[in-house]
């Protein structure tokens, strides 16, 4: 089992890119942001709990993503890998994807950091606002996500680079060059 986790702040391209990779490799994609917003959008007990919470930009609690994840392997527990797209994003949910996986009898294969500047992240998710109309996209909550990633997930980047699994992959540029680099680096890291 292949397990990647696609790693960058808000706007980096994780799910523009993990929907492709997932396609050529065969894996199952998983981005959290997306099952989180598909509650919201079905008005589910869960999605009540953490619509104003998105909406803010602010991380939904360990507690519920872990839940998440948890019926995610239960669900594709055979599956020949995984792409992570948006989890983790703290360090308490690093550590227990880490007892996730050990269960499943295998672990972290490769982490992938998008590299991305800061105004081309915020031109970005400012131009998604106004093609898909994100309610997060606008750029009092887009400033609020960026201060969330600094604070809680830029952290799992020494995390991960202390277990030699991190390589950062230039964010910037053609959608297709940016692809070409992480299959790349995937196919050195399978070897
Ligand atoms: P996500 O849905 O994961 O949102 P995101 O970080 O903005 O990444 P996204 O995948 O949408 O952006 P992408 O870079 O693909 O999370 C949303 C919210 O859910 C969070 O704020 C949080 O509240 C909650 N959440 C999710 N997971 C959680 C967790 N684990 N713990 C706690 N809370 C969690 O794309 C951005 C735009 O850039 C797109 O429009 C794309 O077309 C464009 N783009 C991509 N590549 C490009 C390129 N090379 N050049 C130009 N544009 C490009």
């Amino acid at each position: 089992m292949f397990n990647l986790i696609l790693f960058g702040p808000p706007g980096a391209g994780k799910g523009t890119q993990a929907i492709k990779i997932a396609e050529k490799f065969g894996w199952i994609h998983v981005s959290t942001g997306d099952i989180l917003r598909a509650e919201v959008n079905q008005g589910t007990p869960l999605g009540l709990k953490v619509k104003a919470v998105m909406e803010a930009g602010v991380l939904v609690s360990d507690e519920l993503l872990i839940e998440i994840m948890e019926s995610v392997f239960r669900k594709h527990g055979s599956a020949g890998g995984f792409v992570l797209d948006g989890f983790p994003r703290t360090l308490k949910q690093a550590q227990e994807l880490d007892q996730m996986l050990t269960k499943l009898n295998t672990n972290v294969s490769l982490v992938l950091s998008l590299e991305v500047n800061e105004e081309e992240l915020v031109k970005r998710l400012l131009k998604r606002a106004q093609e898909q109309g994100r309610k997060d996209d606008t750029e009092e909550v887009i400033k609020n996500r960026l201060v969330q990633y600094h604070q809680h997930t830029k952290p799992l980047v020494d995390y991960y680079r202390e277990k030699n699994l991190l390589k950062e992959v230039f964010g910037v540029g053609s959608i297709d060059d940016i692809f070409n680099e992480l299959c790349n680096a995937i196919k050195v890291s399978k070897g």
